[in-house]
């Protein structure tokens, strides 16, 4: 259970990240916004709580890491790292642009404070799993990687080669999360390939896991905690979202993966998203 300094700190940076993430999607005229703000939760959690990180120095070897598997959410991340100083906040209006940091695809060789590059679906996980082994075997005793999946990518075969490692390995500095927002690229995960009983699943995998609400930062918190005192089982919590949360125009509607954002949208949702927040909803 957070304080409630701590909380009212964290649902401050949440709104401030969901404004940068329209914001800077806006500024190219489309990106994936839905799976974007699924996820600003997590890592304004994680970056502003959690992660044992040092933007100065954005390659220190013993830092926590976060692999975005379902790396086509970048500007959410993107915003968070911006926020906490790997770069300017500027740069976010030049997200795909030439010559750009801030690739719509996450990219370690390009963008300080991304660890790993992601965007085939599937890949990022194993990476996360490879790289809290190798934190491992190096002796960084307290250090953990956080990995972030998405519901869809979850129907791709790797992502079970390396449940079925981590488990079989019990690498349990790795702390990975499955976006459940309930959709993906063209619709609706229970229409293309249902994904039930994930928590079950990861268990039979022998995983310790945990299914939340995604956008309770104490859920959050609490199930963090909690994977932190589990040792010998890598650890999944499930998170249940709503995709597009935040970035009103796309809730609830069915082609909200990747949208175009202009400039007269961009300002009405974020003044609707500012008055459903101080109206406490
Ligand atoms: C291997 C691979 N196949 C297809 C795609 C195209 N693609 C990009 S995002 C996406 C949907 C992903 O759904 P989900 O993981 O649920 O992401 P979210 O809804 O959270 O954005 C697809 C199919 C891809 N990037 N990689």
């Amino acid at each position: 259970m957070l304080d409630a300094s701590t909380l009212a700190m964290l649902k401050k940076e949440a709104l401030d990240a969901r404004i940068k993430t329209i914001e800077c999607i806006s500024s190219f005229g489309s990106g994936h916004i839905g799976g974007s703000m699924s996820i600003i939760e997590t890592l304004v959690y994680l970056y502003y709580v959690e992660m044992k990180i040092r933007s100065d120095e954005p390659d220190w070897k013993e830092r926590d890491r976060l692999v975005l598997s379902k790396g086509h959410s970048g500007p959410a991340l993107y915003a968070v790292l911006a926020k906490k100083g790997y770069f300017p906040v500027s740069e976010l209006m030049t997200l795909n642009q030439g010559g750009t940091k801030l690739p719509s695809h996450v990219d370690m060789l390009k963008t300080p404070g991304i660890d790993f590059t992601a965007g085939s679906l599937g890949q990022g996980f194993s990476a996360a799993l490879g790289i809290a082994a190798a934190q491992r075997l190096q002796g960084y005793s307290g250090s953990y990687t956080y990995a972030i999946v998405g519901d869809g990518e979850s129907q791709e075969g790797q992502i079970w080669e390396a449940a079925e490692c981590a488990g079989a390995w019990g690498v349990d500095n790795l702390i990975a999360f499955t976006d459940v927002n309930g959709q993906q690229l063209d619709g609706y995960t229970e229409d293309i390939i249902p994904m039930h009983h994930l928590k079950e699943r990861y268990e039979t995998f022998g995983f310790d896991a945990y299914a939340i609400n995604g956008h309770d930062f104490n859920a959050i918190a609490d199930a963090v905690a909690s994977a932190k005192k589990v040792k010998g089982k890598p650890h999944m919590i499930i998170l249940n979202t709503i995709k597009s949360y935040g970035y009103i125009p796309g809730e609830g509607v069915k082609s909200n993966h990747s949208m175009s954002i202009n400039e007269e949208t961009k300002k009405s949702s974020i003044e609707a998203l500012i008055k459903r927040e101080e109206a406490g909803e």
